[in-house]
This record gives structure tokens, C-alpha cells and sequence, in this order.
């Protein structure tokens, strides 16, 4: 091994083989195999505050915690530069942007060439799931990015614990991250899945460069999922346990940045004494039936990657818990005594800060002091509510999928389903306004199937059928819930209190789980006043109640008609159940 090389190198041959290729491709100065120890992580994180990319804080009140910031050009996920390169167009579907696997290989090996000269590239070998699971998988990202390493360390399963469970097999993930020089115009994440293949170019941004996780984990994930008879998607998992001691497993759907990682950590109010949430996952679930007849989840992944902005003591207090120590922090704002700040955060606003930019800021700069997209990326074991089960190779059964998304009008508090193919329906004619969490304008409300529109890896018709095909393996499968914690009245305000008070809505769909308490309407099932926990609910009462419920028929067929598009988009490929099922909705209106 010459000097060049530092690290474990794996005995695996198609790796090695692999690796070789892209070093002749790249030509680095140097190479190094990570084996995710503490000594390397000691070392990495040293070198990465002599080279600038890391500022470290102030390690009495937050202990190997930094702070990074980002090209200001590169943000956020960026949805017009994602492409799916399967053989033919159709196969990525009209929601997919789409270039020919031979056409954008050219493209990208040319850009990719000679473009880590002088630099170290860095073998980040990594597993999503726990070890010893059958659906874990092991990924192999290569990057000229110690952020991107260091973010990977946290985000999965990193080092050696990959290489023992790849063992000779040469079914990896293959990831080739290259940062160029951060010009939009030459930012590509292309994804060729029949290769299990990804190449990011032209940003470090979380979600386009941790392949791990959108681009491996939901983008190839939902491909191999529809071959294998899984399903990758984008949800949290959360177990309720009563005060009986009974755990029930719910996953939710929820588009970027509409409150997944928080209701993943929700701690249920006071009078919900003896009950309890525990985290198993806050962005992914990896599904699959089981024998049982049960819907069986693992979440993938090992840490968080989650919008700093709005996250406080009052909105989500494990998740201030788990970024106290061992969190990088990207594009928050830099305090007076070396501690983070973002708009959000507990109490007034600092009187002066640095801001994500790294420019002085105080409260009456016009820009806020940290990026709304800004990030903190924690360990998930500095959860104070993490689950017991995050290791167990078997999973955890799932009773409820709930799915959901950000709107103002229309679209009630909860429902539920009355069964799996309306379910179905519901996940896929979701809408959602978007979020600063990918590039574009902000508060427009989009069709978002199940939070999957930027994530599904293949064709969203067929992504339908995937679920419905599902449903026939499972004999006990998941109740399917519709939520909206962001109704507001006609004065704008919010008609749910939201946060920890969306225990009273999981605690009524887990009691739907087990058959009690709802009604039939045009929708689905509702609670009624009597069958929800309203009392002692500050400025909420039995009127707000049947706001916040409300089935606002006009504005619904509106609902139905602006269904349409995607409808009309899918039209070739669109499972005709879901079609009947909107009619259905429409006859019963
Ligand atoms: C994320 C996203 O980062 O969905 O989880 O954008
Ligand atoms: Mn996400």
C-alpha cells in the first residue's frame, strides 16, 4: 500500500474493483478508507476545523458539537437537478425527471474527471438497517467531502460494521460524490437503479449528497422495494405505549418539513400520565409483510438530519436533547458565546449574532439569522425517547399509517380510511404546501403521493399498484389515517394547537386500531366530539372541535377537482381502484 493510501481497505474484490475505477477516473492526491472508529472520527474532525469547514463551538455547553456553512448557492434539495435513469422514460414516470443511463453517465464521468486532483477521496462504507435484517443494505459513497463523511458517520451505520455485513457479495449500493466547484449549472444527482447505482455532482447539500439517504434509502430503495416485494418510504415511525405497558407502532407520511421529526419525539401532554412515545425513526421507514400478515418497519437510518428553525423546549424537547452533544450544525446562526441560535429557539432573539452567512446580525437585520432550510444532523441515540426496538433486526409491527399534509382550509383535523385501497387513495392524492426543504417558491399547494413525489425511484403509477399489490399480503394490515395539523380559521390563525397535543389524535386512531369510537362520513371515519380527547384544551372547545372537523363539501370537490392533474398525469399507469375511489368520494359528497 503506498503512501497515497490510508485506512482499512475491505476484502471484498467487486468493491476493490469498483473503487480502483474511480480513483483512475478522479485521480485524488490521496485515498481513505474510513472504518468509522473513534480514533478516525477524533482525527477527521481535527483536520476539518484546520481546513475551515468546521467551526467548532463552545464544547462546555454543547460537546463535540460544529457548526458548518454551506456555498450559500447550495441550500436545500434541489428537485429539477434529481433524475432517474432507467432505460426508458416511462419507466421514472412524468414525475420523474428522466435522462438515458448512457447519456448521463458520459455526462457525469466528463465532469467527474480529474475533479478530486489535490484532494483526498474518502471510501464511506455504510449500512441502512440494522445489522443482521433482511432487508438492511449496504452502500459504498465515495466523496471529496469530509462534511459529507462526517454527516455519513452519523446518519448510518459507518465502517467496518458495513464490510462484516457485505461480506464477498457485490449487491452495494455504489455512490459516487464528486463536489466539483459548486456551480448550479453542473449540479446533477442522477440515479441509474438498474445498476443500484447513484452520482452526485455540484453540491454538498444534505439530501443530495448523503446518498445514504434520499437518494439510496427512498430513490433506489422504492425501485428494489418494488422488486423485492418491500416498500421504502418517506415516514417516520413512532411506538405509543399505554399506561398498561401495550406498544403500538404507527408510521406517518408527511412531505419535508411539515413536523415528521417532531411528532417522531412528541412527549404527550401532562394529563397523559403513564403514556409514552418512543422514536424508531423520524424521515424513513424500509416496510414488508410478514407471515403474520402484519406490516413489519425498520428505520435505516441512524441519526437525524433535521430543520433546525422552529425546533425549541416547546417544540420538541427531545430533539433539543439529542443535538446537545456529537451534532454538526449547517446554516444555523453563530452566538456571541460560541452556542447556535435559529428563529424558533426558546426565548427573545440574541442581540447580536453571526448569521448563516457568517455576516453580523441583529434583530433588525431583514434576513433571517439562520437559513429556513438550516439543519442540524444528530446521532439518534441522543434521543432521550429513542426506541428499544431502533437494533432489532425483526422490526416493528405497524397498526396505523398515518398520512399528511400542510393546509390552511379544507381538509380536516383527522380521518380515517375505511380500508386499505381507499388508504391508498388518500396517501395518493395527498397535498401538501411546500417547504423551504427543496429549492422553488414556498406555500403553493402540490400533489405530493404519500410525501414520495421527490423520492419515488420508478414510475408513481406503478408505485400505486406496489401498494395495492401490498395490500393483498397483508391479512391484518395497517388502519390508514389522514391528518392536518395546520387548518386555520378565517382570521388565519391555527385551529389545532398542534405539537404535544397531537397525542389526543394518536390516541384516538390507536383506539381506532382496535375498532372503537368514530363515525361514518363522506371522507372516512371521524371521531365525534365524545370519541376525542378535547378536555382541558387551552382555547380549543366542542365549536373549535367541529371547525377543525368540518367537512367543507365545496371546497372538497374543489379538492377532488385539483386531483385531477394528477390524475391526468398518471392517466397510463394509474391503478383504476384509485380512480373508482374518487369517484366514490365525489358520490358520497
Ligand atoms: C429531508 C427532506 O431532509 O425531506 O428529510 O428534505
Ligand atoms: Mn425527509
Amino acid at each position: 500500500m503506498s503512501n497515497k493510501f490510508s485506512g482499512v481497505l475491505p476484502h471484498n474484490r467487486s468493491v476493490l474493483a469498483w473503487v480502483d475505477k474511480v480513483i483512475k477516473l478522479c485521480e485524488p492526491a490521496k485515498v481513505h478508507w474510513c472504518d468509522g472508529s473513534e480514533e478516525e472520527k477524533d482525527r477527521m474532525y481535527a483536520q476539518a476545523v484546520d481546513e475551515g469547514l468546521l467551526i467548532p463551538l463552545n464544547q462546555e455547553k454543547r460537546p463535540g458539537c460544529y457548526l458548518h456553512r454551506s456555498n450559500p448557492n447550495d441550500v436545500a434539495r434541489v428537485e429539477g437537478c434529481t433524475y432517474i435513469c432507467t432505460e426508458s422514460r416511462l419507466e421514472a414516470g412524468p414525475t420523474n425527471n428522466w435522462e438515458a443511463p448512457d447519456k448521463m453517465y458520459e455526462k457525469l464521468y466528463n465532469l467527474a474527471q480529474k475533479s478530486m486532483q489535490g484532494r483526498t477521496l474518502y471510501v464511506v462504507p455504510y449500512l441502512m438497517g440494522p445489522p443482521g435484517c433482511p432487508l438492511s443494505k449496504v452502500g459504498v459513497e465515495i466523496t471529496d467531502s469530509l462534511y459529507v463523511v462526517l454527516n455519513m458517520r452519523i446518519m448510518t451505520r459507518m465502517g467496518q460494521v458495513a464490510w462484516d455485513e457485505l461480506g464477498n457479495s457485490r449487491k452495494f449500493n455504489r455512490g459516487l460524490h464528486c463536489m466539483l466547484e459548486m456551480d448550479p449549472k453542473k449540479r446533477y444527482i442522477a440515479h441509474f437503479p438498474q445498476d443500484n447505482m447513484i452520482i452526485s455532482v455540484g453540491s454538498a447539500y444534505g439530501g443530495n449528497a448523503l446518498l445514504g439517504k434520499k437518494c439510496h434509502a427512498l430513490r433506489i430503495g422504492s425501485y428494489l422495494g418494488r422488486q423485492q416485494d418491500w416498500m421504502a418510504e418517506h415516514m417516520l415511525i413512532l411506538g405509543v405505549e399505554s399506561p398498561e405497558g401495550k406498544r403500538t407502532y404507527v408510521a406517518g407520511a408527511f412531505p419535508s418539513a411539515c413536523g415528521k421529526t417532531n411528532f417522531s419525539m412528541l412527549i404527550p401532554p401532562k394529563k397523559y400520565k403513564g403514556w409514552k412515545i418512543w422514536t424508531v425513526g423520524d424521515d424513513i421507514a424500509w416496510m414488508w409483510p410478514k407471515e403474520d400478515g402484519r406490516l413489519w418497519a425498520i428505520n435505516p437510518e441512524a441519526g437525524y438530519f433535521g430543520v433546525a428553525p422552529g425546533t425549541s423546549e416547546s417544540s420538541n424537547p427531545n430533539a433539543m436533547s439529542a443535538i446537545q452533544k456529537d451534532t454538526i450544525f449547517t446554516n444555523v446562526a453563530l452566538t456571541e458565546d460560541g452556542d447556535v441560535w435559529w428563529e424558533g429557539m426558546d426565548g427573545p432573539p440574541p442581540e447580536k449574532c453571526i448569521d448563516w452567512k457568517g455576516r453580523e446580525w441583529t434583530p433588525e437585520s431583514s434576513e433571517p439569522a439562520a437559513h429556513p432550510n438550516s439543519r442540524f444532523t444528530a446521532p439518534m441515540k441522543n434521543n432521550p425517547a429513542i426506541s428499544h426496538e431502533v437494533d432489532n433486526p425483526e422490526g416493528v409491527p405497524i397498526s396505523a399509517v398515518i398520512f399528511g399534509g400542510r393546509r390552511k382550509t379544507v381538509v380536516p383535523l383527522v380521518f380515517q380510511a375505511f380500508e386499505w385501497i381507499h388508504g391508498v387513495y388518500l396517501g395518493a392524492t395527498m397535498g401538501s404546501e411546500t417547504t423551504a426543504a427543496a429549492e422553488g417558491v414556498q406555500g403553493n399547494v402540490r400533489r405530493d403521493p404519500m410525501a414520495m413525489k421527490p423520492f419515488c425511484g420508478y414510475n408513481m403509477g406503478d408505485y400505486f399498484h406496489h401498494w395495492l399489490q401490498i395490500g393483498k399480503k397483508l391479512t391484518n394490515p395497517p388502519r390508514i389515517f389522514h391528518v392536518n395539523w395546520f387548518r386555520r380559521d378565517s382570521k388565519g390563525k391555527f385551529l389545532w394547537p398542534g405539537f404535544g397535543e397531537n397525542m389526543r389524535v394518536l390516541r384516538w386512531i390507536i383506539d381506532r386500531c382496535h375498532g372503537t369510537g368514530g363515525i361514518e362520513t363522506a371522507l372516512g371515519w371521524m371521531p365525534r366530539v365524545q370519541d376525542m380527547d378535547i378536555e382541558g384544551l387551552p382555547g380549543f372547545d366542542e365549536k373549535k372541535f367541529h371547525e377543525v372537523q368540518h367537512i367543507d363539501t365545496e371546497g372538497w370537490i374543489k379538492e377532488l377537482l385539483a386531483q385531477e392533474e394528477l390524475f391526468l398525469l398518471l392517466h397510463d399507469r394509474i391503478p383504476k381502484e384509485l380512480v373508482y375511489q374518487r369517484q366514490l368520494v365525489l358520490s358520497r359528497l
